[in-house]
């Protein structure tokens, strides 16, 4: 597996010097931020990135996201304008030499918690979700704003959206889903991208929006119905696992060969749909981080990985989720359990 770290670029308060320094790195997750959802990405402004990271002696394989305009998720009449953008987008990234973009299908609000900055005992903090505090937060009342929310819209606009989500089913969702698929991943494929869906982050619906990516029945369809190895998944273990229900193992059978990309982190179950997130350490959360690996090199993914959310630690202060320290070390650990496995297997 190929370490890699998401970067949020020159805003980011954790640079590309920190991240050169953690041990094994080799590339960097990021995207082009200010570029509005929907509008392509110019191949120049790609470059760019690719250069500013490859001059620090790092890799850009996977970006992470290239946004779906909220159009094709709903599935309204302007999404094709929206779709061919998407596809020059990935003709420009498969240009410039990108493997993988990682994206998702959750209609307007991206990864979802309750406390940005709940305590754990041993004095850190970190990102935690409670179901009942979550259905008690309306989100146009602007008392919770997440750093995964495109919040661009008018509020009238935003109240539209939301409305027109209520109304849509599961199978609908689903069904755009399809569309868009059978639309870009002829694309990706000529470009040589492969896709990688990221789960619903809880997967579950939220503030009465549908949901899709969230189980292991929906990746199987997902993955049978655009049959194509380009059509893949990033596996987030810390956005299925946030469901007890969901049996890990299972989803990477279903999705053997077709995962491209894997978030690695850890998150203790609290109590029905709730969660907080902890240190990627199997022993701090409910996850079993060295079993999982172990599931997906025998799977035989060999591509890249990274930590994700880490709790904020030693006095940290930045990007919730996305701080410097938690991150390097839950690298550290990963690249232990499977510098672990590599010895086991070469018998030394
Ligand atoms: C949260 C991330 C997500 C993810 C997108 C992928 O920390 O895992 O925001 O990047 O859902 O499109």
């Amino acid at each position: 597996m190929e370490m890699n770290f998401r970067w949020y670029g020159a805003d980011d308060p954790v640079t590309l010097d920190n991240i050169r320094q953690i041990p094994g790195m080799i590339g960097i997750v990021s995207a082009i931020y200010d570029v509005p959802a929907g509008e392509v990405w110019p191949y120049e402004r790609i470059m760019e990135l690719k250069k500013e990271v490859e001059s620090k002696g790092l890799r850009l394989d996977v970006i992470e996201s290239v946004p779906v305009h909220e159009e094709i998720k709903m599935g309204l009449p302007g999404r094709d304008k929206w779709i061919a953008n998407y596809k020059e987008t990935l003709r420009n990234l498969g240009k410039a030499g990108v493997k993988v973009v990682c994206y998702n299908f959750m209609p307007v609000f991206d990864w979802t918690r309750s406390e940005l900055n709940a305590p754990l005992p041993d004095g850190s903090n970190s990102l935690l979700y409670d179901h009942e505090k979550v259905k008690n937060i309306d989100p146009l009342s602007g008392d919770l704003v997440l750093p995964g929310w495109d919040l661009s819209y008018e509020k009238e606009r935003l109240a539209i959206i939301m409305d027109y989500y209520r109304k849509l089913s599961e199978e609908q969702l689903m069904e755009n889903l399809i569309y868009f698929l059978k639309e870009v991943i002829p694309v990706a494929e000529e470009a040589g991208i492969l896709m990688a869906i990221h789960p619903d982050d809880p997967p579950w619906p939220i503030f009465g929006l549908p949901r899709v990516v969230t189980n292991n029945e929906n990746v199987r369809y997902i993955l049978e119905t655009v049959n194509s190895r380009h059509n893949g998944i990033t596996f987030c273990t810390g956005s299925y696992g946030a469901d007890p229900a969901n049996d890990l193992f299972e989803i990477i059978d279903t999705a053997k060969g077709r995962i491209h990309f894997v978030h690695a982190r850890n998150i203790k179950w609290i109590g029905e749909k709730s969660f907080q997130e902890t240190s990627h350490l199997a022993r701090d959360g409910s996850l079993d981080m060295p079993g999982i690996l172990k599931k997906l090199k025998n799977a035989g993914f060999d591509g890249p990985v990274r930590p994700d959310h880490g709790r904020m630690i030693w006095g940290e202060e930045g990007r919730p989720g996305y701080g410097l320290f938690d991150r390097a070390l839950g690298a550290a650990y990963i690249h232990g359990i499977l510098d672990a496995f590599n010895r086991q297997e070469s018998g030394k």
